[in-house]
């Protein structure tokens, strides 16, 4: 039993309290007294659902108590508390991940089994909440998981829509967006507070006076007003007592009823304001694409951060501070552009609601943000167009441009007469349709800015914080992303786990980077790489299953398993992987005997529902494995499956089945990946550029034991710089010309050379994203994987030292950097006496 367990709760009383005890008597009969009272259900008629909230309940109850000493901790104590603002957090169901943080999963099985349930089959019935579009929802689920773990006294704010990401289906090889229904079955992990709601104002006017003692003071006449309404979600450390806050915002009507309307018989009309109202929070944006004039995402972004600080505040005060000290127990950290009206939002409270003067609030606001940039694609980066931004945040504009007229008043005196940089680092862009520059505002209003992997760091200072960066180096940081290894090996792949242990200890479950190293001593170990690759076989096993129960397809868990899944975007480069999906084919057409291991290439992500190019490519992948799987010349020599919907949960039995990891982006595109570390923690080699993080992952495991292959992102900017010619490459290899002439021809869509075609022009034409550049080095790196993976002691072997250097990626060291560089906090202890 963990030290955090022996004195927990009641038990420390010698009290096995059946609401927290944790012996699987206990457990048992607080199920049954949760499906009883809660759920007002008997075990003949409850449904799998009911059995999942009641063990649900049951867990929840005994996080309730570290809960509460949490809050009492931070209460009393001077603690500085960290707050995350995303628009996504990308959580992924929190049954599993909880029972293990609380060290009950064992336990827990057992009662479920003595009950006659299953609880594998409960932990599935559990419908992820997927409020977040990919690896920046992850991340921030990532974040929240080390920072109560690290005993970081956190909160994660974010909007809780009432749809997240679309579930993804295959029609015909083609994607079809399904709306995400999370909440229909009920959500016992949430706590509604309906008193802690806040007002917000959107649209209207500003009216400006002069108060008694003659100070310049503006009023904002809102246009409308919506209500934020405050849903709780424990986030639990692993095994401490800590419990952080997720604290996402509802929107609601003010009033349930417009009554004037409803008086005067306008029934509808009444209903109407809170339909209106509650738009705000109903939808995540499933875009990844130009952040353009979308006045319902600027009004849920600029919602949720205003209920955010108005909380911060509201506790601020009612622990006896006053506002100028706000920046001394707050740091808030910005989640990319997304919550940086935050920096607007904070300078129109502290002065026109709080009364402070704009130098005072300005250092309050400069000292309390940081800023995290997570992309470097210039259509990613965002902008509004300032007639809509007027139109939603009259008094912000008002707020931002006064700050812009400082800032760039101070430039002037750095730079005279350099008129263009004072155009490329104003606030607004003025080029031509005038544009509020979201990154700008970031920026300016914070005092660390960091990206999230070397490179992208890097390239952030030498690119589009450049400006910024000349002007004050000091605010430029790099920390490079993390994954958790509780819910990506511990909760994922319970074998390895299990395995790592029994050799060196749990150690390395809190302490990856300190401890996960001591696993290479058995790199020369026969007896353990055998054990290591039977893992590995009964995880494809598995993992061949569900893709059987999901595609229908058949997999052999012998051949190597290829993966790629991450959403679909041109710069990561699935077409790449198809492009040596149809080399393969061709040269195992020709010849029969070709001496390459069978491989099964599985693709898996959501393309948003606008890119057309992105679904051109699903269907081009079902398309090819339609014809591949399907040609008995062959057969067992080469399959390719689509697994539909890739989410958190699917991810849980990916990643453990995987032998290799495609991390093939246009080397400078790829902010960081966190994909790459989730399969190289479970064994997987990676073939991959030097973009991202994959260079430090390289840089860890040894370039020894990773495909490398590519141009550098330097060599990427030369080629361009002097004029990519992707004909010239396409004219010079045979092979790259069969394959393309083969998707051309209609060879894949049954003759039709129409389907293709945008595809085929777009990289015969331009290939934005060099994909014919690096065609050559990729396909010749596929045959260095042939050659290892037929070696099956080497494979294992570098398999088991890929895990055991994998340490660093823990998000533990992420969040460390972060408490250490940015947010000056430390570790502050929950004890439950
Ligand atoms: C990702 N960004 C980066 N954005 O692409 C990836 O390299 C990095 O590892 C990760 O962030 C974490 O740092 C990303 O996922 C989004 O999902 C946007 C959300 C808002 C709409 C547009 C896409």
């Amino acid at each position: 039993m963990t030290e955090a367990r022996q004195i927990g709760g009641m038990q420390a009383a010698g009290l096995e309290d059946h609401r927290t005890g944790d012996s699987v008597e206990t457990l048992k009969r607080a199920i049954m007294d949760n499906l009883y009272y809660r759920g007002a259900r008997i075990p003949a008629i409850a449904t799998w659902n009911d059995w999942y909230l009641a063990v649900a309940y049951t867990v929840r109850d005994r996080i309730m108590n570290r809960w509460i000493k949490t809050v009492d901790v931070i209460m009393k104590k001077d603690v500085r508390v960290v707050s995350y603002l995303s628009a996504e957090f990308l959580m992924g169901p929190h049954l599993v991940n909880n029972m293990i943080n609380l060290g009950i999963y064992k336990e827990m099985k057992e009662a479920a089994a003595q009950l006659g349930l299953d609880l594998q089959a409960l932990i599935d019935q559990e419908e992820e909440p997927g409020l977040g579009n990919g690896g920046l929802g992850r991340l921030a689920a990532c974040f929240m998981d080390s920072l109560a773990t690290l005993e970081i006294k956190a909160i994660g704010y974010g909007v809780r829509y009432e749809f997240g990401i679309f579930d993804q289906e295959i029609r015909d090889g083609w994607q079809v967006e399904k709306t995400d229904k999370w909440l229909r079955l009920g959500n016992p992990w949430e706590i509604e507070r309906p008193e802690i709601a806040f007002n917000v104002n959107l649209g209207g006017h500003t009216e400006s006076s002069h108060d008694r003692e003659g100070r310049y003071r503006v009023k904002w006449i809102p246009q409308r007003v919506v209500k934020g309404v405050a849903y709780d979600t424990p986030i639990l450390g692993y095994r401490v007592n800590t419990v952080n806050l997720l604290r996402l915002w509802s929107a609601e009507a003010v009033e349930s009823f417009d009554f004037d309307a409803f008086n005067t018989g306008d029934y509808y009309g009444a209903v109407d304001e809170k339909i209106v109202s509650e738009t705000i929070s109903k939808i995540l944006y499933p875009n990844d694409e130009p952040a353009k004039g979308k006045l319902l995402r600027l009004a849920q972004q600029y919602f949720f951060v205003s209920c955010s600080l108005q909380d911060l505040i509201r506790f601020h005060l009612l622990s006896g501070n006053t506002m100028d000290t706000f920046h001394e127990w707050n740091a808030i950290q910005l989640n990319d552009t997304h919550p940086s009206i935050a920096v607007a939002e904070l300078m129109r409270l502290l002065i026109d609601e709080h009364q402070l003067d704009w130098d005072t609030a300005w250092h309050v606001t400069t000292s309390t943000f940081g800023y995290t940039n997570h992309t470097l694609l210039p259509e990613a980066l965002e902008k509004w167009p300032l007639p809509l931004f007027r139109q939603v945040l009259p008094r912000h504009l008002e707020i931002i441009y006064e700050m812009n007229q400082r800032f760039l008043e101070e430039v002037k005196q750095r730079y005279p007469g350099d008129n263009e940089r004072l155009s490329r680092l104003s606030l607004i862009d003025e080029s031509g349709e005038k544009y509020v520059r979201m990154a700008h505002l970031a920026s300016v209003g914070s005092h660390a800015v960091n990206g999230v992997a070397e490179l992208h760091s890097e390239l952030v200072k030498k690119t589009i914080l450049r400006d910024f960066y000349e002007i004050g180096p000091e605010k430029f940081h790099n920390v490079t992303n993390g994954v958790t290894p509780r819910r990506w090996m511990v909760l994922s792949n319970p074998r390895l786990t299990e395995l790592i242990t029994s050799k060196i200890g749990d150690r390395w479950i809190s302490h990856s980077a300190e401890n996960l190293r001591e696993l290479e001593s058995f790199a020369e170990d026969l007896e353990f790489l055998l054990r290591w690759q039977q893992i590995k076989r009964e995880n494809k096993q598995n993992f061949a299953a569900i893709l059987k129960e999901r595609t229908g397809a058949d997999v052999d868990p012998d051949s190597l398993f290829d993966i790629q899944v991450k959403r679909l975007h041109e710069y990561k480069r699935q077409h790449l992987n198809v492009l040596h999906v149809i080399t393969l084919y061709n040269r195992l057409k020709k010849n029969p005997n070709l001496d390459v291991p069978p491989r099964t290439v599985i693709f898996g992500g959501k393309a948003a529902p606008g890119y057309f190019m992105a679904k051109l490519i699903i269907k081009l992948i079902n398309s090819v494995a339609d014809v591949v799987n399907h040609d008995p010349d062959v057969a067992g020599r080469l399959k390719v499956a689509f697994f539909p919907d890739f989410n958190v949960k699917n991810g849980h039995h990916i990643y453990p089945a995987a032998d290799l990891s495609e991390q093939i982006s246009t080397a400078g595109k790829e902010a960081s990946g966190t994909g790459n570390m989730k399969f190289s923690m479970n064994g997987a080699l990676t073939i991959g550029t030097l973009d991202g993080a994959n260079i430090e992952i390289r840089e860890e495991v040894g370039a020894e034991n990773f495909f490398l292959f590519g141009l550098t992102a330097q060599e990427v900017f030369d080629l361009k710089s002097k004029g990519y010619n992707p004909w010239s490459y396409y004219e010079s290899n045979a092979e790259l010309r069969e394959a393309m002439e083969l998707i051309r021809s209609g060879f894949f869509s049954a003759g039709d050379s129409n389907l293709f075609k945008p595809f085929v022009d777009s990289l015969l034409y331009h290939d934005e994203y060099l994909v014919f550049a690096d065609y050559p080095s990729y396909i010749e790196s596929q045959e260095q994987v042939n050659k290892a993976y037929r070696d099956p002691e080497r494979w294992t072997r570098m398999s088991v030292l890929n895990v055991a250097r994998m340490g660093k990626f823990s998000s533990d060291r992420s969040i460390r950097e972060y408490s250490e560089k940015i947010w000056k906090v430390e570790p502050v202890p929950v004890l439950l006496k």
